[in-house]
């Protein structure tokens, strides 16, 4: 193992970008290498800026609505995309090679590769990240050698958290790929299969605990079917509100007082995924009186494949205090499967921001790039200019939504709309007060009810004035 001294930078606070520059010169200790020796930390320019590493829109230190940009948007950069994506698809190779994923020692390279992490969460200027247990340590033939190179790796990930101020949003367990997993984790037919991962999400969350994870992620890969032909599909959602009940359980036996997250999505790899959607997965929280114990983490392109719009998503979950963080990325409606590419729609953007801000903003959560750049995109640079793009398309959605919320046009259309509710009769309606009978003879002594525009064309109009 090579064991730098670790280089102690005191008291950074990463909500200030004066200590990145701090933080930075961690990488440039005389026995450190720079793993992306071309590009600089990336600065705030402004909006005439054609320097194509610098933001023109996110300027962390500005205040918006009483929160920093940084605060509100709680960035994380995440870990399989960015740093174990090589750029495979079902149709070819990996395209992409990086000098810090190529040495033979299979721990070497996975401390070289979290030492590049930190460096690229510092230049680019996020405050958090997000790994799965198997992204930053490779399995071993016996899982209690996996766990210690974990423990390995995160020791160091520690140090490199205390070095730079860069904190975890959360951490998650990857129990899809090994092929032990081929018919699922929690939902998988065979016991045997059932306590491994329940092994792995126990390892997964002592380590997010030990690193100060801010929430812990479900995100159930395998947890659905195939074909109905061979599931016992009762039995199966059964098996997975067990697990979720032991999860919680091992969270409170160990004192973790960060959020747990599903995250939803309908399809792919499995042909139906239990955690479908957020009304789904309400339902089935509900049905196993776990609402109050685990929230959501949507991602943007799970709510398209889902057939919602990203807000949508969002907006179910605030309707029922569910929203805990977020997976931002996008699909391509084209192709219609999870592209993960990074967000560059401003509609999209101040969409979603409308609804998070307007709800009071994350706690525990935050906007974690769960996207990945394309196949083609092979340069290192390539992986800044996507963070770039995506942290400028949220900033800006952030200034739309607002200047949105505090003009408070659509507040006062949809209060308009609504006003029926608030006289006497509606509020009659709503408390319970009223029955058939009596809206009956109300109809007959009214007649035919007003009816009002939706004034949808209007509404879109004023929003593009936002945009
Ligand atoms: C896959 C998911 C996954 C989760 C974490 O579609 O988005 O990457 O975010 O397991
Ligand atoms: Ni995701
Ligand atoms: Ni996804």
């Amino acid at each position: 193992m090579h064991t730098a001294a670790p280089v102690d930078v005191p008291g950074v606070d990463c909500y200030n970008t004066r200590n990145w520059f701090q933080a930075l010169s961690f990488f440039r200790e005389p026995h450190m290498k720079q793993f992306f020796p071309t590009v600089k930390q990336i600065r705030y320019e402004g909006p005439e800026s054609d320097n194509p590493l610098a933001f023109r829109h996110y300027n962390p230190d500005q205040t918006i609505m009483g929160k920093t940009m940084a605060e509100h948007l709680r960035f994380a950069v995440c870990y399989w995309h960015t740093f174990k994506g090589a750029g495979a698809d079902m149709f070819g190779a990996p395209t992409i090679v990086r000098d810090y994923t190529s040495a033979k020692n299979p721990l070497r390279a996975a401390e070289l590769t979290l030492r590049a992490a930190f460096e690229f969460f510092t230049k680019v200027g996020v405050k958090f990240w997000c790994f799965h247990d198997r992204d930053i340590a490779p399995e071993a033939a016996t899982l209690a050698e996996t766990n210690a190179r974990l423990d390995k790796i995160v020791e160091l990930a520690g140090k490199l958290q205390n070095d730079t101020g860069v904190g975890l949003l959360w951490g998650t367990t990857n129990a899809f790929s090994h092929p032990r997993f081929m018919a699922g984790a929690a939902t998988n037919p065979s016991p045997a299969v059932f306590a491994y991962a329940a092994s792995q999400v126990k390892k997964a969350m002592e380590i997010t605990q030990r690193l100060n994870g801010q929430g812990y992620v479900f995100w159930g890969g395998r947890e659905g079917y195939d074909t109905l032909l061979n599931t016992d599909m009762q039995r199966e959602l059964q098996h997975l509100a067990r697990f979720f009940h032991m999860a919680v359980a091992h969270k409170k036996s160990l004192g973790f007082t960060g959020a747990l997250y599903i995250e939803p999505k309908p399809k792919e790899p499995t042909a139906h995924q239990y955690d479908c959607d957020a009304a789904t997965t309400h339902a089935f929280l509900q049905q196993h009186g776990l609402q109050k114990e685990i929230k959501f983490n949507i991602e943007a392109n799970h709510a398209t494949l889902a057939g919602h719009a990203f807000h949508h998503e969002l907006a179910y979950a605030i309707a029922h205090d569910l929203l805990g963080s977020v997976d931002a990325n996008r699909g391509d409606l084209l192709l219609g499967w999870d592209t993960d590419q990074f967000p560059t729609n401003i509609y999209e953007t101040t969409l979603a921001m409308y609804q998070i801000v307007k709800a009071g903003g994350f706690t525990t959560g935050g906007l974690n790039f769960d996207a990945h750049v394309r196949r083609q995109s092979i340069d290192v640079e390539d992986l800044f200019y996507a963070h770039i793009g995506a942290m400028d398309a949220f900033a800006r959605g952030l200034k739309n939504a607002a200047r949105l919320i505090s003009d408070g046009v659509l507040d006062k259309c949809i209060a308009r709309r609504y006003a029926g509710w608030d006289n006497e009769f509606g509020a009659a309606i709503e408390r319970g007060a009223m029955s058939f009978d009596k809206l009956e003879a109300f109809t007959l002594e009214h007649g035919e009810p007003a009816v009002q525009s939706g004034r949808q064309e209007l509404l879109e109009n004023i929003l593009n004035q936002y945009i």
